[in-house]
């Protein structure tokens, strides 16, 4: 490799080589180091944050050094590489995970945060205390978002060259307080401390442009080359997060664009004396960045989110192709060495930019471009949900990318001439399939269609889910393309988060059971299956139980602290209370409802065994001691999710200041979750509740997690519930509820019968109705009351009440009766999670969809 410093002075550089710390008194120089001089404090000055600011310095100096070297190397080895466009990347905390997954030269990983432990701990502080100053890097909303976390993770891992594109939102998702039961937002303004997780790239810089118009002064065809005039133009500006894998020196990136004005200057505007105004629409570039769309499952089609998405493909598609251009091969391989994943249809621009590139400036033919764009690109589909699936206007498409739906409409020709030849004469087929939907007001750019016709490949995210997208929203595409463009990858996790770091305890007695020291179950979760012999070992059980009650314990000491110092739980009866969890965003779909109303039931049947004179001591056998626990944020604009909350905190209200049930039930609402709480909340739960209604929930990744920490499930038929049961087994897992297939006969019955409601849910309706948990304005829960009796119930809650009511009495009866089988599944279902490693779906990813291969390091 020719460099721009010479020979000689590259010895000098050699000898200069900056090297990793490798022990604690190294770490400790490090340390010091960036207490002085980058942070410009001293021993007198050094609080928790500055100590949290300098090990984190001081753990990315390590990550550089093995950074630089991966880039090296994948630049010189010149393989195929990935790149994972999500416009969410929901990180959380990075110091805890990257002292886990960090190599130093002389210990191999997952030793480093011992050493960072008590090198600190010598100079006076907690870890734990400094990793809690760290702010989540929240950059997502749910699901999406942390599943693109969870893959960057495993892509280093597993040594691919791989990179990550994002946006760097300058506030994450919101801030969940609760106000008198209701939800209120607050801005997560998350960079108020240097970030020293984020490198600036100034010096990488790509101008995007909008609006403006397309000059074809020279050809009138749209397919040849034109040129687009932008009228804005902004600065993409690379900010880059180090992706350390664990055990293994390869650190990957995650690139994050801000927007910055451009230094060019409106000279028209200034000219005519208009100074401020032309100030104002270099500061409008600034806003692209600002702010993560707070919605889950829902798209609200806004013109700034399509800003967002074109800045953001616009500027890692320069950057891919920048650095293609420098290997000088032909654009013919570019798919040899490419490979772009689309995390659902936000990105989907991607593709039409590319061929933008490939036609207008490097001056390919049409269809020559297309097969390099369709090669390039595949497409995950993360819901099936209507209301979730984009679609654009085309008049506001066409006003800020003129070039680009010229393009579309070029790429839906040629689609639609192909279809025509397959299947003449069906002109119903070309409607329904178009990617331009002829739909009143105003036509619309269907989106989820245009990225299955430029991807090679399509994948659902669940076996039910996959196979739910060829027979719904893409079932004329199987007939169109053969059923082989479409294929299933089930979601995973990483075990580093969420078994190691959430579990440190769980992990510890693993590694300690299996003989492996060095934690390598956590690459290899096959070797938990040696777990299932000791399944019921009493000495084991108990080693098992000591660590769910410590996690328990755990929860409860966080549930006191958000409560103000006042505890709900009784610490005496923790160990016999059912911890029962429902933790993910609020969505009529995700039925948090039908838990809160079988909450209800469970308060009702109580009073009302107390009240006819049954002995406390009975009620307490049938109903004994359980705390159902709730945590999840609503879209801002989604008012029947924000009810749920306010009835979820109303029952909580009434249900825990009742004297007469004597705690044997509580119910607790945690604000505010997110990826730091759910490492607190997921291995507290014995029981955790993923109850969407049947075909909605496309797979879910909490119920692996949930499973992964030795927690129980009752869930529907639903997701990726499907395949932990085939992994678990069936007698490990609480299903109930209507199957899938049956939910449309069901919905269409509730349209023209009225709805029959079973006598327990009419008996909780009745009550919230009555106002027993709003008494000052007893109709507050009216339209949800009214969503399940009068207008469809359209999430089949009335459907499912008393088969999940049923199903709890026999968790119950389990829980408390029978501790040893309850404690044998729990064992059983760790033993058997493997499957649902995120390293096992990057493996089926780079095998089936990329094509590509690990570049391990030397
Ligand atoms: C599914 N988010 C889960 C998870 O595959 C699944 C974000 C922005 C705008 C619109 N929607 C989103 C999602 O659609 C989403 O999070 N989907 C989720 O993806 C990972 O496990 O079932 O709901």
């Amino acid at each position: 490799i020719d460099s721009i410093i010479p020979a000689e002075s590259r010895k000098l550089w050699d000898a200069h080589k900056v090297k990793k710390f490798n022990e604690p008194s190294e770490f400790q120089d490090r340390f010091i180091s960036h207490v002085e001089w980058t942070l410009a404090r001293s021993l007198y000055n050094c609080d928790d944050l500055a100590a949290y600011e300098a090990t984190s310095n001081s753990v990315r100096d390590n990550l550089v050094i093995d950074w630089n070297l991966t880039q090296q190397r994948q630049t010189a080895r010149d393989k195929k590489r990935v790149y994972y466009l999500s416009l969410e990347f929901l990180m959380g905390r990075a110091l805890d995970n990257a002292l886990i997954n960090m190599q130093t030269d002389t210990s191999s990983s997952g030793e480093s945060r011992e050493m960072v432990k008590g090198a600190i701990g010598d100079l006076g502080f907690k870890l734990e205390d400094v990793l809690k100053q760290e702010p989540d890097a929240a950059l997502g909303n749910g699901g999406l978002g942390r599943l693109a976390a969870c893959f960057v993770d495993s892509m280093a891992t597993g040594d691919y060259p791989a990179w990550g594109y994002g946006l760097r939102y300058q506030y994450g998702i919101f801030a969940q307080k609760i106000i008198n039961g209701f939800q209120v937002e607050t801005p997560d303004y998350w960079l108020n401390f240097p970030n020293p997780w984020e490198i600036e790239r100034s010096e990488i810089h790509v101008p995007i442009n909008f609006y403006g118009y397309v000059d074809r002064s020279s050809n009138t065809s749209t397919l040849t080359p034109a040129e687009w005039l932008g009228g804005e133009r902004v600065l993409a500006v690379a900010y880059d997060m180090p992706i350390p894998g664990f055990k293994t020196s390869t650190v990957n990136n995650l690139r994050l664009w801000s927007a910055r004005p451009t230094t060019e200057f409106d000279f028209a505007k200034f000219n005519s004396g208009d100074y401020r105004n032309s100030v104002e629409q270099q500061q409008r570039a600034e806003s692209i960045t600002a702010v993560l769309y707070p919605n889950d499952n829902f798209e609200q089609g806004k013109e700034l989110r399509l800003k967002q998405q074109y800045f953001w493909c616009a500027a890692s598609l320069h950057d891919i192709v920048r650095r293609f251009k420098k290997t000088r091969r032909p654009w013919s391989e570019f798919p040899d060495q490419i490979a772009i994943q689309l995390n659902d249809t936000h990105p989907t621009l991607a593709i039409v930019e590319l061929q933008r590139i490939l036609v207008d400036l490097e001056k390919l033919d049409w269809h020559e471009a297309w097969g390099i764009v369709t090669a390039t690109f595949a497409y995950t589909n993360h819901t099936v949900m209507q209301e979730a699936l984009e679609k654009w206007p085309v008049g506001l498409f066409g006003h800020l990318l003129p070039r680009h739906l010229e393009i579309v409409f070029d790429i839906n020709w040629f689609f639609l001439k192909e279809v025509e030849e397959k299947f003449p004469h069906d002109v119903d087929l070309l409607s329904r399939v178009s990617i331009i939907e002829e739909s009143s007001p105003e036509r619309q750019v269907r989106m989820a269609y245009l990225a299955v016709v430029g991807s090679h490949k399509v994948n659902g995210v669940a076996e039910l889910h996959s196979d739910l997208i060829k027979t719904t929203i893409f079932k004329d595409f199987v007939k169109i393309y053969g059923v082989h463009k479409f294929t299933n990858v089930t979601n995973g996790i990483t075990p580093r988060r969420w078994l190691k770091q959430a579990n440190p305890k769980l992990a510890s007695l693993i590694s300690k059971t299996l003989n492996d020291p060095e934690d390598k179950f956590l690459l290899d979760m096959s070797k938990l299956t040696a777990l299932r012999d000791l399944a019921e070992d009493e000495d084991f059980q108990e080693k098992w139980n000591d660590v769910k009650q410590f996690n328990k314990l755990r929860l409860a000491d966080l549930i006191k602290e958000l409560n103000g110092g006042v505890d709900i739980l009784e610490r005496d009866h923790i160990r016999n209370t059912l911890f029962d969890i429902q933790v993910k965003r609020i969505h009529e779909y995700k039925r948090q409802q039908l838990n809160i109303l079988g909450v209800i039931h469970r308060y009702l049947s109580i009073k009302e065994a107390l009240a006819s004179g049954v002995k406390f001591e009975e009620v307490a056998k049938k109903f004994p001691r359980k705390v159902s626990i709730f945590g999840g944020k609503s879209a801002p604009g989604y008012y029947m999710a924000k009810l749920i909350i306010k009835l979820i905190n109303s029952v909580a209200e009434v249900v825990n200041n009742d004297e007469e049930l004597c705690d044997i039930l509580k119910v607790v609402f945690i604000p505010d979750y997110n990826v730091s709480k759910a490492e607190i909340i997921i291995p507290a739960s014995d029981l955790s509740e993923h109850i969407s209604t049947a075909g909605t929930e496309a797979s879910g990744t909490s119920n692996m997690k949930f499973v992964m920490n030795g927690g129980l499930i009752i869930g529907t038929v639903d997701g990726a519930n499907v395949e932990i049961t085939r992994e678990i087994g069936e007698e490990n897992i609480f299903l109930f509820g209507n199957l899938s297939e049956n939910v449309e006969e069901l919905r269409y019955a509730h349209q023209y019968q009225p709805q029959k409601l079973p006598q327990s849910l009419e008996k909780v309706l009745n009550a919230v109705e009555s106002g027993a948990f709003s008494p000052d304005s007893p109709s507050e829960f009216q339209p949800l009351i009214d969503s399940i009796k009068h207008h469809g119930d359209y999430y089949l809650v009335s459907d499912d009440f008393d088969s999940y009511v049923a199903t709890h009495e026999l968790v119950d009866e389990l829980y408390h009766k029978d501790k040893k089988s309850w404690l044998k599944k729990s064992i059983l279902s760790v033993a058997n999670v493997g499957f649902f490693s995120s390293d096992r779906c990057i493996e089926e990813y780079a095998g089936t969809i990329w094509n590509t291969e690990p570049l391990k390091p030397e």
